[in-house]
């Protein structure tokens, strides 16, 4: 009987480490990293850390993606108690439409992990769009600054914002690959599109200038053809 309980007080905590190992150990990396771009082919590297090996899918891993919310569901299962071990999995999301993207990773635990379903992994990225200029996923009020300091000084721009791939957040598209003056008028009738009014934010006096030059741009001069 000793010998008994004793193996059920295992057997219950080894339940209880794998289900919190599932659920607790698994990570997450959005591919390629360091910047995405409308035309790149997005995918989501799932690793799920188990206690025991060897660890597998015991099912495929189910992708849904409904307007901007990506879910994923992913069956992990392992062997008996032996050592520590992972398994990863990469899904392909395609290739995504510029603006933010909040992802929810669902764990499906197997028998030998105890069973049991969670939420292991959830955040938002961001596929780079014109004149998003603050990364956020979208082309409002709030990117003047930031488009103004990527006038003056892309450098010191390119410094506060390492991923931003001037080929996407170029206002005028196809990129020239420069931000310049002459990218105010697309920028103003993008934010205006959107409805750029974000109440609260003032934008400096320098940022105000520009783009009041840049509407009255638009304005005198119908918009060139891109060369
Ligand atoms: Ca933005």
């Amino acid at each position: 009987m000793k010998t008994h309980a004793l193996l059920g007080a295992i057997g219950l905590m080894a339940v209880l480490l794998a289900t919190t190992s599932l659920y607790g150990q698994g990570s997450v990396q959005i591919l390629p990293s360091g910047g995405i771009a409308p035309w790149d082919a997005v995918t989501m590297q799932i690793t799920v850390s188990t206690p025991t090996s060897p660890a597998f899918l015991y099912e495929p891993t189910q992708l849904d993606i409904t307007g901007h919310q990506i879910t994923v569901d992913i069956f992990v299962d392992a062997g008996f108690l032996q050592m520590f071990d992972s398994v990863t999995d990469w899904v392909d999301l395609g290739v995504l439409p510029a603006g933010a993207w909040d992802y929810l990773v669902i764990g499906h635990a197997g028998a030998n992990l105890g069973g049991g379903v969670g939420p292991f992994a959830a955040d938002t990225f961001v596929v780079q769009g014109p004149g998003d200029f603050d990364l956020d996923g979208v082309t409002n009020l709030l990117d003047i600054n930031d488009f103004v300091l990527a006038i003056v000084d892309w450098n010191a721009y390119a410094a506060l914002y390492p991923e931003a791939d001037i080929l996407c957040i170029d206002p005028r598209q196809p990129s020239d690959g420069v931000i310049n003056l002459l990218d105010i008028p697309e920028f103003v009738v993008m934010y205006t599109d959107v409805g750029g009014g974000v109440s609260g934010l003032v934008p400096e006096p320098a940022a105000m200038t520009l783009l009041t030059l840049g509407g009255f741009t638009v304005l005198r001069r119908p918009r060139a053809a891109r060369p």
